[in-house]
């Protein structure tokens, strides 16, 4: 089956050159002849198969040249104690780029020489995903880190942190500053922006303790600001609101020129949801909400979609549709194995589309964009599905499509967005096992003029590229 459809898609691709009429699948059977049958339209690239807990990814254009380096954090190694799993004490964060040289056009992308940002030697317990930033101001990227285990609490630990790198030597060396360190709450993402309105950036993040991994009414889970001084420094934490949850967007959600924060929800009352009365649920209970940035200092927190469990991940994608509307694609992170509430009461693994209607303070419009069955978990509780994901062009069509970890479904997948405007989602190729993947980026890497999708894997100590 999944033989088939990928050669469908590798007629249809090539249909592009052979044919303007791109439409029907049968086309496709008549301009295959033109490729090999058996070459996979994606096909999967690793250029690091030793990075012990690669967890996230991200790209940015870190040293001197024009092309993108990733950034890659890795937890360590996980080791087995008598009461479960040992989060390591420290991680790493790795600089790839690329080992060819220029910007040609269809330039290689086999081969990445790593640079250490973060070594173990500084004590970063589990680094999460970074943000590329100038946070200096010095007009060269900098990457900020946040760091955290949200169950580290439970361990009588206090290890979340933010630290930010600053670049020298053109990304060869990598200056540490501390925002935070030894703090109870773990850390998954930042934002960099002014967000109390100096025009000065600050380091948003939302702070996660979720207190005993077996008791969800312990979680405490705080929306923290940093204030910025523009040279690189960061007051102490302030509070701005309760709730949201750990992969964040600075967007501004109701256009009154106030960047406002969008966030997922899976720790606090929302893991009750399944309890809640509909009627009832509010923002405190919402799987996707929306921090409404009223310019003084204050948050108010508005509830996006109330129905979908745990929310995992939330993003922005312009003319998804190619009707000029920006809408949201997101992933609740559930597993339907589980037999007992609430975590049987979920709705199961689903990538999400919501668009906000007239008033954005309103439960937004929600469409399910996988099907029933798409992100299969492996494993029992502690497994969740789908993960992180991002938008952009997959296979030629002129269509934006979707790349997403399955995460606890062991495998990465894109999501092909049909003339409907509905989408089928597929397995990429050789991902079998590709489990708790980080990233995707989506980017065209070599100007090749097609983009490349990347994910690292925590289950196989990766990172690769898949190309076509
Ligand atoms: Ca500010
Ligand atoms: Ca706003
Ligand atoms: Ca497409
Ligand atoms: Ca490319």
């Amino acid at each position: 089956m999944h033989d088939l459809k990928t050669r469908q898609l590798a007629g249809l691709i090539v249909g592009v050159g052979c044919a303007s009429l791109v439409h029907a699948a049968e086309l496709a059977y008549e301009c295959s002849a033109l490729v090999e049958a058996t070459k996979p339209v994606y096909e999967r690239l690793t250029i690091e198969d030793e990075l012990p807990g690669a967890a996230f990814v991200v790209s940015g254009n870190l040293a001197r040249n024009d092309r993108s380096e990733l950034v890659v954090s890795s937890f360590g190694e996980l080791t087995s104690g008598p009461s479960g799993t040992v989060p390591p004490s420290a991680g790493q964060v790795t600089m790839y780029h690329n080992a060819k040289s220029g910007n040609r056009p269809n330039g290689r992308i086999d081969r990445w020489v790593p640079t250490t940002i973060v070594s173990e030697a500084e004590g970063i317990t589990f680094p999460n995903r970074p943000t590329i930033a100038d946070v200096d101001e010095r007009r060269k990227p900098d990457v900020i880190v946040p760091g955290g285990y949200f169950f580290d609490g439970s361990l009588g630990n206090a290890r979340g942190s933010i630290t930010w790198w600053e670049s020298r030597n053109n990304g060869k060396k990598w200056i540490r500053h501390d925002v935070v360190t030894n703090s109870p709450f773990s850390y998954h993402s930042v934002l960099f922006d002014d967000f109390n309105g100096d025009d000065i950036n600050d380091i948003v993040s939302v702070g996660e303790n979720a207190g005993s991994p077996s008791d969800p009414f312990d979680d405490v889970i705080e929306l923290h600001l940093f204030a910025g001084d523009g040279n690189g420094n960061f007051s102490s934490a302030v509070t701005l609101a309760t709730g949201g949850g750990s992969l964040l967007t600075a967007f501004d959600v109701n256009r009154d020129g106030r960047l406002d924060i969008v966030s997922p929800q899976f720790f606090g009352s929302v893991a009750g949801q399944p309890f809640i009365p509909v009627a009832a649920r509010d923002a405190d209970s919402a799987s996707f909400v929306w921090f409404e940035n009223m310019g003084d200092g204050n948050f108010v927190k508005h509830a996006i979609g109330i129905e979908q469990g745990p929310g995992f991940a939330i993003v922005p994608v312009a003319n998804l549709l190619g009707d000029g509307v920006t809408r949201w694609i997101a992933t609740n992170h559930t597993n339907q194995n589980v037999t007992f509430p609430p975590f049987s009461l979920y709705p199961e693994p689903t990538v999400y589309e919501f668009t906000p209607g007239e008033d954005v303070r309103q439960l937004w419009s929600v469409r399910e964009l996988s099907s029933p069955g798409d992100f299969p978990v492996t494993g029992g509780i502690g497994q969740a599905a789908p993960g992180f994901l991002s938008a952009g062009e997959l296979n030629g069509d002129g269509r934006t499509d979707i790349a997403v970890s399955g995460d606890g479904a062991r495998g990465v997948f894109w999501m092909e967005q049909l003339s409907d405007g509905n989408f089928v989602t597929r397995q990429l190729p050789d991902s079998e096992d590709y489990g708790q993947a980080g990233g995707p980026v989506i980017e065209d890497l070599n100007r090749s003029g097609t983009n490349e999708i990347i994910f690292s894997s925590f289950d196989q100590n990766a990172v690769s590229i898949w190309r076509r």
